[in-house]
């Protein structure tokens, strides 16, 4: 029977924007991620024109991994992580986007990041763009509706290969590329794209013409790194939510193939190299006159990924709209909740199973190494009389899912390289910006108000996680 790799890759994964704070340290320039407000559960973050006096930014400061790294990366080690999933954020190394030159500071803080984490035998797992966009960039060039993006980004993955060639190995491109398949989210067309909603604009092209600047910049960029370093492992990543039918109508089970196609097309063009069939055709039908050279698709051939890295936190049901055989899919607007499942505080469905079909699904397609680079379970956590996080809940959630994970090798066969925890250190959520909505295994005193010390302390997941590593999965 197949079991998990010997030298598994477990670990834990954040994003730079959501922990490290330091947002003007060292030179850095301002991300959209500087300019979204504190929301809550429920409540969205507003994006604002630049950063405003009196607004709560909760990214400025996060939790100040910038001036606490050494400390956080040795309780990874104490955890016994093999792997530490990080991003770069674009603006530490181009602090507007356009620059000639990268800014040596910024550089400088990744290499003793990086070197901190080697001396404990972790290996960085590294994002490219991560909800992290120079937001220079989105006012000057209107993000990525524009062609020159490619150049720009081009340029600094080259710099970031080139630059930690021997101490980054593995790679991926984009941060879930695919959650502006919701193109009327203001907050995913601008995470991923800096793109902001235009009532005159139709944002389902302005989606599909962005997605294709970065899928052509990451094939680029995918190149470039093969060259810089034969090394090294460049994947994509991709948010894994499965779109069940809700019912075994078969318009209930043509709608939720429909929509799997629309969310999922990224990873088409990412691990084949070309578009699937639907697209064009889909394109044509709807006079998406979109600018796609000849160049394009040569480049989007030869930049194809080396394995597929995604995340995993929930599925989704659909049912049938009666909207016709195109079936089309409004994200916004068209899930269902499973009545099978539970849901979290935030209305995320909990469904462990879904892990290994969404693992099934791609290998079925792509026939790619996978890397769980994120999976968690968001929680308000309690301080216990004790002055301890007893977070039982967490444990089970994660537990289910490393079972479900392991049936997927040992029983589907499939070739994983590694499991990294989402928000292995409490972080500011991506979503709503709360500091209260937590993952860690180190819970970090700081609330949504932005009251606390800072101070780091194991929650009961931290010594549970260490025996799953120690026994590469078998103690759980
Ligand atoms: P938060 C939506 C759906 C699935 C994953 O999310 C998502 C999102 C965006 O909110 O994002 C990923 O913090 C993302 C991380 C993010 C994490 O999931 O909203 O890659 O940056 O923090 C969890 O609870």
């Amino acid at each position: 029977m197949a079991e998990l790799r010997k030298d598994f890759l477990w670990g834990g994964a954040v994003a730079a924007h959501q922990l490290e704070g330091g947002w003007q340290e060292g030179g850095k320039g301002v991300s959209v991620a500087d300019i979204m407000t504190a929301g809550a559960n429920g409540v969205p973050r507003r994006i604002t024109a630049g950063v405003l006096p009196g607004e709560n930014y909760p990214n400025h400061e996060a939790i100040d991994f910038y001036h606490h790294y050494k400390e956080d990366i040795k309780l990874f080690a104490e955890m016994g992580f093999k792997c530490f999933r990080t991003s770069i954020a674009w603006t530490r190394i181009f602090p507007n986007g356009d620059e000639a030159e990268p800014n040596e500071a910024g550089l400088k803080f990744y290499d003793d990041l990086f070197a901190e984490c080697h001396k404990y035998g972790i290996e960085p797992v590294i994002t490219l763009s991560h909800f992290e966009i120079p937001y220079h960039l989105v006012k000057e060039y209107g993000g990525w509706s524009n062609r020159k993006m490619i150049d720009f980004f081009v340029k600094f993955a080259t710099v970031c290969f080139e630059r930690y060639r021997g101490q980054v190995k593995y790679w991926m491109t984009f941060n879930e590329i695919n959650n502006q398949t919701n193109y009327e989210s203001d907050f995913a067309l601008m995470t991923n794209s800096g793109l902001t909603m235009d009532p005159h604009k139709d944002m389902e092209r302005e989606m599909y013409q962005a997605s294709h600047y970065e899928l052509v910049a990451s094939a680029l960029a995918v190149q470039k790194g093969h060259e810089i370093d034969p090394n090294n492992q460049i994947g994509c990543m991709i948010a894994m939510v499965p779109i069940y039918p809700l019912t075994a109508k078969p318009h209930d089970i043509m709608a939720a193939e429909k929509a799997m196609q629309a969310r999922y097309w990224f990873a088409d063009v990412h691990c084949n190299g070309r578009y699937p069939n639907w697209l064009p055709v889909y394109f044509d039908k709807r006079d998406y006159q979109l600018d796609i050279t000849t160049e394009d698709l040569v480049a989007l051939q030869q930049g194809t990924v080396d394995y597929i890295g995604f995340s995993y936190y929930m599925s989704n049901c659909i049912e049938d709209h009666g909207n016709g055989p195109d079936y089309h899919y409004d994200e916004a607007n068209n899930h269902t909740q499973n009545p099978y499942l539970e849901v979290s505080d935030w209305g995320w469905a909990i469904d462990p199973e879904g892990l290994r079909y969404g693992m099934n699904w791609f290998n079925d397609r792509y026939h790619l190494p996978q890397f769980i680079v994120e999976n968690g379970f968001g929680a308000i956590d309690q301080v216990s009389a004790d002055g301890k996080v007893h977070d039982s809940y967490r444990i089970d959630y994660l537990r289910r899912h490393i079972e479900q994970m392991k049936l997927a090798v040992t029983i589907d066969g499939i070739d994983l390289m590694g499991y990294t925890p989402w928000g292995c250190i409490d972080l500011v959520s991506a979503g709503t910006g709360q500091m209260d909505k937590r993952y860690g295994f180190i819970y970090v005193d700081k609330n949504d108000a932005g009251a606390g010390t800072l101070a780091r302390s194991r929650k009961d997941s931290f010594a549970w996680y260490q025996r799953v590593i120690a026994s590469n999965g078998a103690d759980l």
